[in-house]
């Protein structure tokens, strides 16, 4: 299913014994290593670029099939502006946790805004609300400052 580039080649040599005795921990770590190689690959549209919406406004991209072109947003106390460009032809949207409104952009809407209004100091997660593209990692840390 999946390759374990990770994994030292050795391991793949063992003898048999070894790996009928392989414990679980070592199986969980495995795991862990394909989970990680996962969501770094999913993430790798948005390394670790930050989008400045200190001025009320933003525009961010929408990419096919899961993700942001932003892992985070910077932005002032007050209301936010967000224009959605899609650049692919996945429905997408943009929402911020706890926050009202949702800018959703579909194959033939290829632009959407939405206001996000009395934005408070704090640090908030914007996502994708289409299926399954949250836990994809279409998602971002919105940062609110005074
Ligand atoms: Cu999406």
């Amino acid at each position: 299913m999946f390759s374990f580039p990770a994994v030292p080649a050795s391991r793949g040599a063992c003898p048999r014994r070894s790996r009928r005795s392989l414990p679980s921990a070592l199986v969980a770590t495995v795991a862990v290593v394909v989970l990680a190689a996962c969501s770094s690959g999913s993430e790798n549209d948005s390394p670790g670029v930050t989008l400045d919406g200190t001025g009320g406004s933003v525009t961010i991209e929408a990419h096919d099939p899961a993700s942001y072109n932003a892992n985070r947003i910077d932005a002032a106390v007050g209301d936010l502006t967000v224009k959605l460009v899609q650049t692919g032809s996945i429905v997408h949207d943009f929402q911020i946790d706890g926050i009202d409104g949702k800018a959703q952009v579909t194959g033939s809407e290829r632009e959407a805004t939405a206001t996000f209004v009395g934005l408070e100091a704090g640090e908030y997660e914007y996502f994708c609300g289409t299926p399954g593209h949250r836990a994809m990692g279409m998602k971002g840390v919105l940062v609110v400052t005074e």
